[in-house]
């Protein structure tokens, strides 16, 4: 399987989280997405290539081009309005406010915001960007008969939605690359997030649509991020309605729970007959993720990428989270082995 990759993603380079009151070095850091490419290398999975460059029109096709322009300035407007530290949003529109857009970059922020631990700084628009395009290099390849394909995106993209970051996420790589997809001829494309969290920004972006079906294992949002979305009865609007699956999986599910779920969602998948299988791929399922619940074991990941395979569908896989940094390459490449054999 042929790895994209980018190492442009190192511009993503935070200083700060905010987590539990205290900022705290970034869970989302740049050493994750090397120990994932050192692994597909030892493990000879297939060779690594950079991305091309698609330009802006596929990511403007997918998000808000107001929200895009203000993650482009918002670095240089909030050290031009003399604030010394990283950009983090400190209020937010929450409820009974107005629809007024502020244009103090403070107001902006946590308009855009969906939460206030992704802190931005220097670089992250560079790597925001990069990673969308290993996301979309990785569809073209699909499009040109690969059958499987592993986009290595950093930073991840699920909880971006069509004008909010947050979650350590800036633009929505799945999603830009299914749209990517379905803009050049392809009819239905399914995403199948087996991130720890719930794919919010997915959710959003195609809720009210059927040429996405969209479906989430998650940890339950009642006791997880995002929290406010991602419940089974999100079932889609309008011509989306039956079109999004949520499995929200309560704090210690192990893995045999976990995969009665993934077996129903790759049911939906077969049923639903897409041309192309997105898999928004997150390993903080991993038992030691330091801010999951879920207690899936390294041999794991290994069953449900046959799991996946058994659908025999053309696969991108896009990564998404995971934060057991010694253990994430294992894992991740595991997934892409599990899929190959
Ligand atoms: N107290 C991804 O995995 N904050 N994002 C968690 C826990 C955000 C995870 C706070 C977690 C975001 C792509
Ligand atoms: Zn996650």
């Amino acid at each position: 399987m042929e790895t994209i990759f980018s190492e442009t993603h190192k511009r993503r380079n935070a200083r700060s989280e905010l987590y539990g009151g205290e900022l705290v070095e970034p869970f989302e850091r740049p050493s994750r997405a090397e120990y994932i490419v050192e692994r597909v290398r030892s493990v000879r999975l297939g060779p690594v290539n950079p991305p091309d460059d698609f330009g802006m029109q596929p990511i403007l096709a997918v998000h808000d081009a107001d929200f895009v322009a203000f993650l482009q300035s918002v670095w240089t407007e909030w050290q031009a309005a003399g604030f010394k530290g990283e950009a983090i949003p400190s209020v937010w529109p929450a409820r009974r406010t107005s629809t007024h857009i502020p244009k103090h970059i403070d107001g902006l922020l946590g308009y855009y915001a969906l939460a206030s631990e992704t802190s931005i700084s220097d670089g992250t628009w560079d790597a925001a960007y990069a990673s969308a395009q290993v996301a979309l290099t990785g569809a073209e390849r699909l499009r040109q008969g690969a059958r499987s394909v592993f986009s290595l995106c950093r930073p991840p993209g699920h909880h971006a939605a069509l004008d909010m970051y947050g979650g350590y996420c800036f633009l929505n790589n799945a999603a830009i690359a299914a749209q990517h997809l379905l803009d050049n001829g392809a009819e239905r494309v399914a995403i199948l997030d087996v991130d720890f969290h719930h794919g919010n920004g997915t959710q959003d972006i195609f809720y009210e649509r059927e040429d996405v079906l969209f479906l989430s294992l998650h940890g339950d949002p009642m006791d997880a991020f995002p929290y406010y979305l991602g419940h089974a009865d999100e079932t889609g609007k309008g011509a989306g309605e039956g079109f999004n699956v949520n499995y929200p999986l309560p704090p210690g599910t192990d893995f045999v729970t976990w995969r009665k779920s993934l077996q129903d969602a790759i049911e939906k998948v077969a049923a639903y007959g897409p041309e192309v299988l997105i898999i928004s791929l997150g390993v903080d399922t991993f038992e030691t993720d330091p801010i999951s619940f879920f207690k899936l074991k390294s041999a794991d990941f290994i069953t449900y990428g046959a799991d996946i395979a058994a659908l025999k569908l053309p696969a991108l896989f896009v990564m998404e989270g995971g934060y057991d940094i010694a253990e994430i390459g294992v894992n991740a490449v595991n997934v892409l082995e599990g899929f190959e054999n």
